[in-house]
């Protein structure tokens, strides 16, 4: 599936070291394709990571998923798993195999979304062609990620907004209270974990996401 910028409004990133003992990841990713997200991430992080032909069974299921919705699937930081399963794209992090190196390997197979959080890497993803978009944040303060850069707020985002060539989506501690602000400043849309994995009414938060970003509340 060719990469196209509504395809940010409401994207869902996932790995099994984001949910509790009793959460059952393909539920939630089941429930959250029905309620209309407009990407999915694949994102196996950390000590309790699955690797291996886990990885890659859990990765071939959300390829399944994914398709049935027409939903781009994006693997994160994992250019032969993200070729093994046919992806659509792959996000490759700032701390990641350097991005030269992974766009001549990627060849165009898949799109490549790229974290930009400061004024220069976003002006260094500028001079790259093949840059599908950027994931820019953390906006506030998460939970999810461990060793995330320091908050970047509103402001932030919208001086990278007006300086960056491609699309981006937010990313970081984004809840619902914050869509229509990160709506003004430009963003495409907003990536998010926990709103969707803690979320008590998925249906509602993802319509909410796809309305702040001009999107149609329903699926399809
Ligand atoms: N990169 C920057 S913040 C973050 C990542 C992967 C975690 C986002 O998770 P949440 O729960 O939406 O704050
Ligand atoms: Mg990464």
């Amino acid at each position: 599936m060719d990469f196209k910028p509504e395809q940010l409004q409401a994207y869902f990133i996932m790995g099994t070291q984001d949910l509790q003992p009793e959460q059952d990841f393909l539920t939630i990713l089941k429930t959250a394709l029905a309620a209309g997200i407009t990407a999915f991430q694949f994102r196996e992080k950390g000590p309790t990571a699955l690797t291996g032909a886990d990885k890659l069974a859990l990765a071939q299921t959300c390829r399944q998923l994914t398709q049935a919705y027409q939903v781009p699937l994006i693997i994160d930081d994992d250019i032969e798993l993200a070729l093994a399963v046919h992806a659509d794209g792959l996000h490759v992090g700032q701390k990641d195999e350097g991005i030269e190196a992974t766009l001549a390997q990627v060849q165009q197979r898949l799109f490549v979304g790229y974290s930009c959080s400061t004024v220069a890497e976003v002006e260094h993803a500028n001079q790259l062609d093949q840059i599908a978009y950027l994931g820019s944040g953390p906006i506030y303060p998460t939970g999810s990620k461990a060793d995330a850069d320091p908050v970047i707020g509103l402001a932030g985002l919208e001086k990278l907004v007006g300086l960056s060539r491609c699309p981006i989506v937010a990313i970081g501690g984004i809840t619902a209270a914050h869509l229509n602000d990160i709506a003004a400043t430009g963003a495409a849309g907003v990536s998010v974990i926990s709103m969707i994995t803690q979320s008590k009414h998925i249906t509602d938060s993802v319509q909410a996401m796809r309305q702040a970003f001009g999107g149609e509340a329903t699926h399809g």
